[in-house]
């Protein structure tokens, strides 16, 4: 199942015609280079090509009123005085004769785009369109915006296929205040959307957009504020806020579908967001939504100025979509003090709607009146820039590298399985001749006083199948092996020796882990079980304890976005080495969902370790492996609350050694202190 591309060059065709310093940024060779970079690296070959269609009164109508779309249908026919005054009306906005057309195009792209992910044609995709949709309003254009294409997609999504829940992630710098309002009463649309905000000083400046502002009546808890209170947000502080605000309720709200308003102006080096994360970013935030809704997901083009930075991220966009492995990310050195702050009061006031949230830190209680004064310093310090006169501030942004050509190995999933179990679709059955040099060492080192050839040879070809992985000539491997404890012992050591690469260890169940690499940071061991007794013996083993163990797929769940995915971020393994203990009660699907969430950790660099008579997972595990959606958790109820608190004690020990474990600031952290 394929990836979908949508675009037409017609939706090229409007441009400003007039002076605006407020528009100008917002040309037609925004969608040009975008799409000439998915050619030029050979992505949009790989994806199924969809035209676009125009969007039907009725489809408009789901959203916007009859008064503004009759208003609209009659710009084409307009003078450019007249085009000039209507556009008068509104708020940072061009029309153009052709404007009423491309946006027809841009809806009409965007629902093509869920009719190809919704009737199976494709898992998902992207459109590429023009004008973008997110910040208009029932009767109102808005910041280059006509129709909101995303939540007519949502409406038509909901009232075609009677799709239930559906997520819209709006990732691009400005706030969608036009999708916000669509369906701020409405509990059926999870609306996230981040965004550059300045206390308020920054467009389109409404009080709407910051973090208390969660929905309303029925549809409280489903719209998800993040304001951004300074410039120059990093990629620690963007993963930061997936892995501890949206991923959680998103997992929670378990979608049937997700949309994307995949604005770019979030990017470094774009003149409107000011923000420094690296395309690559947008790799790891598409691949973190991937497993959302079986993986039905669709991206649409909102924002995104910087005609270097623009392409580079959509390209990023596109190539997570197709299935290609992640770069490893760059630079998390966790996030910044205002980052901080706002994730604290995001998790904050939504403590009351989402179980994943309830033991949240508290915010101190005078953060009412703080707002007033925040806004009120913010307004001096642009009283004292103005004075001396620092124009130059946004002037410079440092130059980023292009990010590197991702990769991809020949052989994606190779599995090392006994003679007796059928190897699955798409997969490699792996048989390595035997290096003598290693056979001997291992002999050595696991079978002194005995003489299991068998085990031997398994022994052997794990270590063979590491080392294809460690040269790139192999994504991801599987392993059904009669010990698990010894070959997960066997890989440790091998690794922690030979490998030059840090190993990111991750054990589902009660084993005895091997210890070796977690003194000096060649390993880092994270083990889920429910023996309470397992105690923290370096930074770099993390015994995770679960009432129940790993059968309590919700508790499971907060505690891999919570807690494993943040530490394997940032220790940035070059292998992840997944294994699964006998008797793990962890079920099929939550096991499916953490196999394809760390693939986002190690390029897709993961070994999966089962004991041989596990042979009943060997399918749906290579199935996550080649990079298959796991299937939807569906409803989770509430995780325990001993596990949720245990969680947040353990999070709050390790903040020290692990920064993007950090949930609240430090001045403002006071509140959950004890
Ligand atoms: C110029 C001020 C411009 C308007 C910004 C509009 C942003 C539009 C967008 C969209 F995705 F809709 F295109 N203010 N210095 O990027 O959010
Ligand atoms: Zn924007």
């Amino acid at each position: 199942m394929g990836t979908a591309l949508i675009y037409d060059e017609e939706m090229t065709k409007y441009k400003l015609l007039w002076i605006d310093p407020a528009c100008k940024i917002e040309v037609p060779e925004r969608l040009t280079v975008s799409h000439d970079a998915l050619i030029k690296t050979g992505l949009a070959d790989r994806c199924v090509s969809v035209p676009v269609r125009e969007a039907t009164e009725a489809d408009i109508l789901l959203v916007h009123s009859e008064e503004y779309l009759e208003a609209v249908k009659k710009t084409p026919y307009m003078t450019l005085e007249d085009l000039k005054e209507f556009t008068l009306q509104y708020g940072d906005v061009y029309f153009h004769p052709n404007i009423y057309h491309c946006a027809k195009l841009a809806a009409g792209a965007t629902l093509q785009l869920v009719d190809s992910v919704l009737t199976g044609k494709v898992r998902n995709g992207m459109a590429l369109v023009r004008p973008p949709g997110h910040h208009s309003l029932r009767s109102a254009a808005s910041g280059f915006c006509v129709f909101n294409n995303v939540a007519i997609a949502a409406r038509y999504a909901k009232q075609k296929y009677g799709i239930k829940r559906v997520l819209i992630v709006d990732w691009d710098v400005h706030h969608g205040q036009g999708v916000q309002y669509c369906f701020e009463d409405d509990p059926s649309v999870l609306y996230f959307s981040w965004h550059r905000f300045e206390h308020q000083k920054f467009w389109p400046n409404l009080k709407d957009s910051d973090y208390d502002i969660v929905g309303k009546e029925k549809g409280a808890g489903f719209n998800v504020n993040v304001p951004w209170n300074k410039v120059g947000m990093k990629n620690s502080d963007y993963l930061s806020v997936f892995l501890h605000v949206l991923l959680p309720i998103a997992y929670e709200f378990s979608p049937d579908l997700v949309l994307v308003c995949a604005g770019f102006d979030s990017a470094i080096g774009d003149p409107e967001g000011e923000m420094c994360a690296s395309p690559d970013i947008f790799a790891h935030l598409t691949h973190l939504l991937m497993n959302l809704a079986g993986g039905k997901l669709c991206a649409v083009l909102e924002g995104g100025y910087n005609l270097t930075s623009l392409p580079q991220s959509v390209c990023q966009t596109v190539q997570t979509l197709l299935g290609d492995p992640a770069p490893r990310p760059a630079d998390l050195d966790g996030p910044c003090t205002s980052a901080l702050e706002s994730l604290h009061c995001v998790r904050s006031a939504h403590k009351p709607y989402w179980s994943c949230l309830n033991h949240a830190a508290e915010l101190p209680t005078a953060d009412v009146s703080t707002k007033q004064i925040k806004l009120a310093e913010e307004e001096e310090k642009e009283e004292e820039t103005l004075k001396k006169g620092e124009e130059e501030k946004s002037a410079e942004v440092e130059a980023w590298p292009e990010p590197p050509k991702r990769i991809t190995p020949p052989v994606r999933t190779a599995l090392v399985l006994p003679k007796d179990v059928t190897c699955p679709d798409g997969c490699k059955r792996f048989s390595s001749s035997e290096d003598p040099v290693i056979v001997n060492k291992l002999r050595e080192n696991f079978f002194k006083d005995s003489d299991d050839s068998d085990a031997l040879t398994t022994l052997s070809t794990l270590t063979a199948l590491v080392e294809k992985m460690e040269k790139n000539e192999i994504c991801n491997g599987l392993a059904l092996v009669r010990d698990v404890s010894m070959a997960m012992k066997c890989v440790v050591q091998h690794a922690a020796t030979a490998h030059r690469n840090r190993v990111l260890v991750v054990c589902v169940g009660d084993a005895v882990v091997p210890s070796q690499g977690t003194d000096d940071g060649k390993t880092l061991l994270v083990q889920f079980s429910n023996k309470e007794s397992e105690e923290q013996k370096s930074k770099y083993h993390i015994p995770v304890c679960l009432k129940k163990g790993c059968s309590d797929v919700s508790g499971f769940t907060q505690a891999v976005l919570g807690l494993l995915l943040p530490l394997g971020y940032e220790y940035d393994p070059g292998l992840v080495l997944l294994v699964r203990m006998p008797g793990s009660g962890l079920c099929e699907g939550a096991w499916q969902q953490l196999t394809g969430l760390l693939q986002g950790l190690a390029q897709g660099h993961t070994l999966v370790l089962m004991q041989e008579d596990e042979k009943a997972c060997v399918g749906s595990t290579a199935s996550s492996l080649l990079g298959v959606a796991a299937p939807s958790l569906g409803n989770l109820h509430a995780p325990l609350k001993e596990d949720m608190e245990a969680l947040e004690r353990l999070r709050h020990r390790l903040q020290a050694d692990w920064k993007l474990l950090q949930t609240t600031a430090p001045q403002t952290g006071r509140g959950d202190e004890h």
